[in-house]
C-alpha cells in the first residue's frame, strides 16, 4: 500500500513528511509517463479564423485538460511574482491577528471577502466535511510537518483583482480571454477566483474533487457545462507539489469518489491521474468536471497557481448561489452584468500597462468600453469587493 495511505490503525501524526515523500515516489513516475503519453501541451496557436485552433480545443474535449505553454511572458510572471511575495510578506502572523509578522498592520483588512486563508502546515482542510458543498468527500494523509513549523500558513488568497495590479492586468490577458470565448462562447462569464500556495515543506493538499455543483442531474447536462479554471503558473510545478487530475473524466458525470478510493485500498493515489508538470509562465486549463487533486507539498518546491474560472453564460443565467454562498442569491442578468464588469476593466488596466498589444474585445460590452475605463470610480465601484459576486456553479 503506497505511504501516504495512513496504515490502518495509525494515527495521522504518525505519518511522518519523509514516508509521505517517499510514497509519492513510484506514482509519481507512473504519472509522469502517463502524461508524456498525453498530447495535451504546446504554446497557443490560433486558426485561420483568429480563433483557438480547432485541433486545441478537440485535445480539451477529449481529455478535459490542457498545458500552455509560456502563455505568459517572463517580465508579467516576474510582476506577478514580486506582488505574491509582498502580499504573503503582508499577511496577517495568523488568522485573525491584526499585524503582520514584523509587527506592521497586517493588508488587506478593508475587504470583505478575507484575503488570506490559513491552514495547518500539510493539513487537508476540506477532506470528509461538508465545507464547500461536501464536494470534497475524502481526506488526504496529512504528515506532520518538521518540528519548528509554523503553526498556521497561508493556503489560499482571495481577490487577486483587487489585492495586486499585476492581478488585475493577468485578468484582461487577451490570450487567456480568447481561450475562455473559445470553450464557453464570446458571451462567456467569470466564476470566480483563488491563488493557491504551495509553501515548500508546509502547503497543504486539496482531495480529490470534482468542482460543479449545480447542473449534474439536468437533462441537459453536458461536459462542459460547470466551465473550466485556468492555472497561471508562477513557480516550476513538479509532480510533488502541482495539481493531479484523472483524464477524461470530465465526461463521466458526477463521481463516487468515496468508492474509488475505497477501491483502491483505501490510497488516495488514484489510478489513472497525471500530474500537470509545468513551467513558470504556462497556463493549464482544467474543465471543472474532472476529477482532481493535489498532494501536501512535502517537496523542497513551492507551488503558486493564479486559480481563476469562466463559464458558459448560459449555465449561470438563473441559478443561484451555490459553494460558498447563500442559495437566495440569484444569477440574474443584473448580476452577471457587475461581476462580468471586472473583465471589462481589466482589459482597460492592461492596455495602460502594455499599450503595445491588441487589446481583447469582450463582446458582452462592445459599445461600452467607455464606461467600464480603469478609473478611480470604477475602481470603487466595480473591482472593489467584487468577488462577493463570484458566479459560483
Ligand atoms: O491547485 C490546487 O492544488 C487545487 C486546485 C483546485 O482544486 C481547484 O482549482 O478546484
Amino acid at each position: 500500500m503506497p505511504l501516504t495511505t495512513r496504515p490502518s490503525g495509525a494515527s495521522e501524526n504518525e505519518l511522518s513528511m519523509r514516508s509521505h515523500a517517499d510514497g509519492l515516489t513510484d506514482y509519481s513516475v507512473q504519472g509522469e509517463a502517463r502524461l508524456h503519453t498525453l498530447d495535451i501541451r504546446g504554446p497557443v496557436r490560433y486558426g485561420p479564423d483568429g480563433r483557438l485552433h480547432s485541433d486545441i480545443l478537440e485535445v480539451y474535449a477529449k481529455h478535459g485538460c490542457y498545458i500552455f505553454e509560456g502563455l505568459v511572458a517572463p517580465d508579467e510572471i516576474a510582476s506577478l511574482q514580486q506582488d505574491i511575495a509582498t502580499l504573503l510578506d503582508r499577511a496577517p502572523s495568523g488568522r485573525g491577528e491584526p499585524l503582520d509578522a514584523k509587527g506592521r498592520p497586517a493588508f488587506g483588512t478593508e475587504f470583505a471577502v478575507p484575503v488570506y486563508h490559513f491552514i495547518k502546515p500539510l493539513s487537508d482542510p476540506w477532506g470528509g466535511t461538508s465545507i464547500l458543498n461536501g464536494r470534497h468527500p475524502t481526506k488526504m494523509a496529512q504528515p506532520q510537518p518538521q518540528k519548528g513549523s509554523p503553526a498556521q500558513v497561508v493556503h489560499l488568497m482571495s481577490g487577486m483583482c483587487q489585492t495586486m495590479s499585476s492581478g488585475l492586468e493577468l485578468y484582461g490577458h487577451p490570450d487567456l480571454l480568447a481561450i475562455a470565448a473559445a470553450i464557453n462562447g464570446d458571451d462567456f462569464v467569470p466564476y470566480n477566483d483563488a491563488i493557491f500556495v504551495k509553501l515548500p515543506y508546509l502547503g497543504g493538499s486539496v482531495s480529490w474533487h470534482q468542482d460543479g455543483v449545480t447542473h449534474w442531474d439536468a437533462s441537459y447536462w453536458d461536459e462542459g457545462i460547470h466551465g473550466f479554471n485556468f492555472q497561471v503558473q508562477l513557480y516550476p510545478c513538479t509532480s510533488r507539489n502541482c495539481l493531479w487530475v484523472i483524464p477524461a473524466s470530465h465526461r463521466s458525470g458526477k463521481l463516487d469518489i468515496k468508492s474509488l478510493v475505497h477501491e483502491n485500498g483505501g490510497s488516495e493515489q488514484l489510478p489513472g491521474a497525471v500530474p500537470l508538470i509545468c513551467q513558470p509562465g504556462d497556463v493549464t486549463v482544467v474543465n471543472r468536471q474532472m476529477l482532481h487533486a493535489s498532494f501536501a507539498n512535502t517537496s523542497p518546491d513551492q507551488r503558486v497557481s493564479l486559480t481563476f474560472g469562466f463559464h458558459r453564460r448560459s449555465s449561470v443565467l438563473g441559478q443561484s448561489g451555490s459553494l460558498s454562498q447563500a442559495a437566495s442569491e440569484v444569477y440574474d442578468e443584473q448580476r452577471i452584468l457587475e461581476r462580468s464588469a471586472v473583465i471589462a476593466v481589466a482589459i482597460d488596466a492592461r492596455s495602460k500597462r502594455y499599450p503595445e498589444e491588441k487589446a481583447y474585445c469582450y463582446r458582452p460590452f462592445t459599445g461600452l468600453e467607455n464606461d467600464y475605463r480603469f478609473t478611480e470610480e470604477n475602481i470603487a465601484t466595480v473591482i472593489k469587493d467584487y468577488n462577493l459576486k463570484d458566479l459560483s456553479i
